[in-house]
C-alpha cells in the first residue's frame, strides 16, 4: 500500500469555513483529503518529517464556492446596459422581448465549442480569485436540445480545468418565444421531455425555476418541482427577486437546497426556509446592477438561523460580475452581512445551498480544497476589493496555482 503524499502549511491565520480561529495553525494534507489540523504549538516533529513543507504564515480559507451562476451563454448585454443607463427597466426589456430572450438567441446560435470558448475566461476569472466549486446553470436555451448542450457545455468545463462543476437545470428561467401565449405547455416539454432527457444523459444535478411575473407563475413552478422530485433531483428556485409572489415558501415546501435573491421575501417566506432548512442565497451582484433599493430580509433570516449564502449570479444581464471576493465585499457594504458571515457565506454555506456539505470547511476528513491570500486577516478579503490576492490555490490536494 503506498502512503498518501503529505504536505503541511503552518503557521496560517485560518478561516476554516465558519469562524476565524485565534491562533495560529498547522494544516497537514494527505492525498486528497485534510489529515489534521493542530495549533502551530503543537505540531509534532515527526509531522514535519514526513510532509513537504508547502507554506508558511499567511491566511489560509477552505477553497470559495460560487454556488449560483450562469457562465454559460453566448453573446452581451451591454446595449441593454445603455438602456437601463437612460431609464429603461429590467422587467419593461423583459417584457419587450430583450432581457433574457436575447441571450437566448444567441445561445442558441451558438455551437458547444463557442459556448466553451466563451465561457473559459469566465471561468478561469473565477478561478484565479480562489474559486475551487462553482454551480453553472442552463437556462438559455429553452428547448430541450439546447438546455442540454449548456449542461453538456457546463460539464465539460468541469472535466477541462481543475474545478469541482455541479450543474443545475434552469429550463424554467424564460418563457420561449415559441411558447409565448402558452406557457403551461412548456411547462409540459420541461416535465415531461427535458428533466427526463437530462437525468438519462446525467447532466442534472439539481433543477432550478424562475418564479416571477415576468416568468413562471408559482403553481407553474409547482409542477417542475414534482417532476424533479419523481426523478430524485433536489431543487432550488430564484424567488422574491422583483416582487413577492411566494416562490420561495413554494420551493421550501419542496425541501429546497436554496432560494436565491429573495429581496422581497417577507417573515413568513424567512420561516419557511427555516423550517425546511433551506439556504438562503444572497445575490448582491444583481443587486448592484440592476441598481435595485429592496434589500433581502438579512435580520430576520440571520435570527431565524437560515443559513446564508453568497453568490456571483454571473450572467451577461443582472450580474455581470465575475469576481467572488467583490461578492464578499458587496455582501457586507450592501447587505450589512459581517466579513464572517460573508466569508461563511461563500465556503460552508454555499456549500449547504449545493448540497455538499463535505465542502466550503477546513476541518479533518474533509476535502483539501483550500486557498492561502496574501492578506494579513480573513476580514480583509472583504473589506478591500483587489484582484490577485489568491497566492496558492489546492484543489484535491493538488496546488493549482502559486
Ligand atoms: N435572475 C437573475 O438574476 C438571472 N436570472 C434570473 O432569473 C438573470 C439572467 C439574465 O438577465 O440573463
Ligand atoms: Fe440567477
Amino acid at each position: 500500500m503506498t502512503t498518501p503524499h503529505r504536505q503541511v502549511w503552518r503557521d496560517m491565520t485560518l478561516f476554516d469555513g465558519h469562524r476565524t480561529m485565534t491562533e495560529p495553525m498547522a494544516v497537514v494534507i494527505a492525498g486528497s483529503t485534510i489529515e489534521a489540523i493542530y495549533p502551530e504549538a503543537e505540531l509534532d516533529a515527526r509531522t514535519l518529517d514526513e510532509a513537504s513543507e508547502q507554506g508558511r504564515g499567511g491566511v489560509m480559507t477552505p477553497g470559495l464556492i460560487d454556488c449560483h451562476t450562469h457562465l454559460v451563454f453566448g453573446g452581451q448585454r451591454a446595449g441593454e446596459f445603455e438602456m437601463r443607463l437612460e431609464g429603461a427597466s429590467y422587467t419593461e426589456i423583459a417584457n419587450a422581448g430583450g432581457g433574457i430572450l436575447s441571450t437566448v438567441y444567441a445561445t442558441r446560435a451558438a455551437s458547444e465549442n463557442e459556448l466553451f470558448e466563451r465561457a473559459t475566461p469566465r471561468l478561469q476569472a473565477l478561478i484565479d480569485d480562489g474559486v475551487t466549486t462553482v454551480e453553472i446553470k442552463s437556462g438559455y436555451g429553452l428547448t430541450v436540445a439546447d438546455e442540454l448542450k449548456m449542461l453538456r457545455v457546463a460539464r465539460h468545463l468541469g472535466q477541462r480545468f481543475p474545478i469541482h462543476v455541479t450543474t443545475t437545470l434552469l429550463g424554467a428561467h424564460a418563457i420561449p418565444p415559441e411558447y409565448k401565449n402558452d406557457s403551461d405547455a412548456y411547462i409540459d416539454l420541461i416535465c415531461q421531455q427535458m428533466i427526463p432527457a437530462a437525468v438519462a444523459e446525467g447532466l442534472a444535478d439539481a433543477v432550478d425555476v424562475f418564479c416571477e411575473t415576468i416568468a413562471f407563475s408559482v403553481a407553474q413552478c409547482e409542477r417542475v418541482f414534482e417532476a424533479a422530485a419523481a426523478h430524485g433531483l433536489p431543487i432550488k428556485a430564484h424567488a422574491e427577486q422583483l416582487s413577492n409572489l411566494g416562490g420561495t415558501a413554494a420551493a421550501a415546501r419542496f425541501g429546497a437546497l436554496s432560494a436565491d435573491h429573495i429581496e422581497y421575501l417577507d417573515a413568513t417566506g424567512v420561516a419557511a426556509l427555516r423550517d425546511a432548512g433551506s439556504a438562503a442565497v444572497l445575490l448582491p451582484g444583481a443587486f448592484y446592477t440592476l441598481a435595485e433599493t429592496q434589500k433581502p430580509p438579512v435580520e430576520t433570516l440571520r435570527q431565524a438561523g437560515v443559513p446564508m449564502s453568497l453568490a456571483t449570479d454571473a450572467n451577461p444581464g443582472s450580474s455581470p460580475l465575475f469576481m467572488p471576493t467583490l461578492m464578499l465585499n458587496l455582501g457586507c457594504t450592501l447587505f450589512r452581512l459581517t466579513p464572517q458571515e460573508a466569508l461563511a457565506g461563500m465556503t460552508s454555506n454555499a456549500a449547504g445551498a449545493l448540497g455538499h456539505p463535505e465542502l466550503g470547511q477546513l476541518a479533518a476528513g474533509a476535502p483539501a480544497d483550500l486557498c492561502v491570500w496574501n492578506v494579513e486577516t480573513p476580514a480583509e478579503l472583504a473589506y478591500a476589493v483587489q484582484p490577485n490576492r489568491l497566492h496558492q490555490r489546492v484543489i484535491a490536494g493538488e496546488i493549482t496555482h502559486g
